[in-house]
């Protein structure tokens, strides 16, 4: 039992549908399609055959069953893909005789990591993968769809060249001193790279934004209606709403698309001074997410005046990104904010999605490839390798910085990257994928 290590499988469509497609890969799928199935269907690759999947002697189900003879398939090994009958009952048999017939289950990503490790594509793209599964608008769709097609890679490559033609220049240098050295124009190779990375870096963090959603922290103090607000842009009733002070404590983080724009609000505690205690963690935890986020949504109770509190609130938050939005105005407007606005009536509330979306306006406007936060941080670690470089003498202290700058961008495509970071990647795939 079990003989077929190497050889994975699991289902890659939910179970419970019509139908579900479960996947074999490895160097023993032929073994198993022929353990398994009454048709021989790996003498035609590529075509998808009605068969009968067979435990001893009976039928488990009737199916469509499809060969892919390596390296031309996902993984770049051979490849077995059952079309069954996707009810819990049926995927289940089929699984027992996949796994009686010395096949095992895969872990999570498995088959996407075969596919990397077998170079049918580099990291960057399996990735991807994942972020088309998983996004969240029609915008970050088209950019993990780029990237699956191998834009990241594309995209770095400019930094790339210049990198390695510094280190092919640095190392003429260490091994004829005499004919070659390091001239203004190295110096030049160094400042562009630099300019390069930061321009990748700034053009991630705007790209972030629309893989993850554009974090917007709801504050305020207690019972100005930051809850309600939530409620109303989600166009669910999703926290507690009470005309009690302190009603919320938690930190909820609900995703919405607003306008085309993937857009995480997270509704906060009132922020007071409290002896309660859950209050006490709840407005720390208010704080946090003030930190955190991308923009800060304050929402003020505009039929009453502006305590000192909240006079602070906005003195304090006066250089970030963010909006002030005076709720209650359909019981009269006494304070002055960016905006009026009702959660009861829904005054302005389309102005108030239109204004938070537009803080996302940068990341659609433009043609953003890198989206991914691990990306980023590489090409963050790249940049402080070529800012060092620039403080460096020795040819060989600056070859060694150039040497880490370009580690730093291997990881990114995957070219040179720790086993261990590679499995925390897979990991959070799903099974299946
Ligand atoms: N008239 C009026 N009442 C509102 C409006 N928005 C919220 N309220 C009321 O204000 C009270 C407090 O609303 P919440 O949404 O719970 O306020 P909050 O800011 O989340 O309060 P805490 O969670 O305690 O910090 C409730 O009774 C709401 O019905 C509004 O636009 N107009
Ligand atoms: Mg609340």
């Amino acid at each position: 039992m079990n003989e077929f290590f190497d050889t994975v499988f699991a289902p890659s469509s939910a179970v419970g549908g019509a139908i579900c497609v479960i996947r074999v890969s490895g160097g023993h799928t032929r073994a198993v399609a022929q353990a398994i199935l009454d048709a021989a269907v790996c003498d035609s690759p590529n075509l998808l055959r009605r068969a009968k999947i067979l435990h001893g002697g009976a039928v488990v189900d009737d199916c469509m069953a499809v060969f892919f003879r390596a390296p031309k398939s996902y993984t770049g090994e051979d490849m077995l893909e059952l079309h069954c009958h996707g009810g819990f009952e049926t995927v289940r048999a089929v699984l027992e005789t996949l796994s009686l017939s010395g096949a095992v289950p895969a872990p999570a990503g498995e088959f996407t990591k075969r596919a990397f490790l077998n170079g049918k594509m580099d990291l960057s793209q399996a990735e991807a993968v994942m972020d088309v599964i998983n996004a969240q608008s029609q915008n970050s769709l088209r950019v993990a769809v780029e990237q699956l097609g191998g834009s990241v890679s594309r995209r770095i490559r400019n930094a790339e060249e210049l990198l390695l033609n510094m280190r092919a220049a640095i190392e003429a240098a260490i091994d004829y001193p005499d004919e070659a050295e390091l001239d203004g124009s190295h110096a030049a190779l160094l400042s562009d790279a630099e300019a390069e990375l930061s321009a990748l870096i700034e053009e991630g963090r705007s790209g972030r934004v629309l893989r993850d959603g554009l974090k917007v922290a709801i504050l305020g103090r207690p019972n100005v209606g930051k809850s309600s607000l939530l409620n109303a842009l989600l166009g669910q009733d999703r926290a507690i709403v009470t005309s009690v002070e302190g009603t919320t404590r938690d930190v909820l983080d609900e995703r919405a698309v607003l306008e085309g724009v993937p857009v995480r609000l997270i509704d906060t505690a009132g922020l007071r001074d409290t002896c309660d205690e859950a209050e006490r963690i709840g407005v720390e935890r208010a704080k946090n997410a003030m930190e955190d986020a991308d923009v800060l949504l304050i929402v003020l109770d505009g039929s009453v005046p502006t305590t000192a509190a909240e006079q602070a609130l906005l003195e304090e938050t006066r250089g970030r990104r963010r909006i002030v939005a005076a709720n209650k105005s359909d019981l009269g407007t006494v304070t002055d904010a960016d905006l009026a606005i009702s959660c009861k009536t829904g005054e302005g509330l389309e102005t108030l999605k239109a204004r938070i979306a537009s803080f996302a306006e940068a990341a659609r406007q433009s043609a953003v490839c890198i989206t991914n936060e691990r990306h980023i941080r590489a090409l963050e670690l790249a940049l402080d390798a070529v800012r060092h470089a620039k403080t460096q003498e020795e040819p060989d202290c600056i070859a060694t910085d150039v040497q880490e700058a370009l580690h730093q961008l291997g990881t990114i495509t995957g070219t040179d990257v720790d086993a261990e970071v590679i499995d925390r990647i897979f990991s959070n795939f799903c099974v299946g994928k």
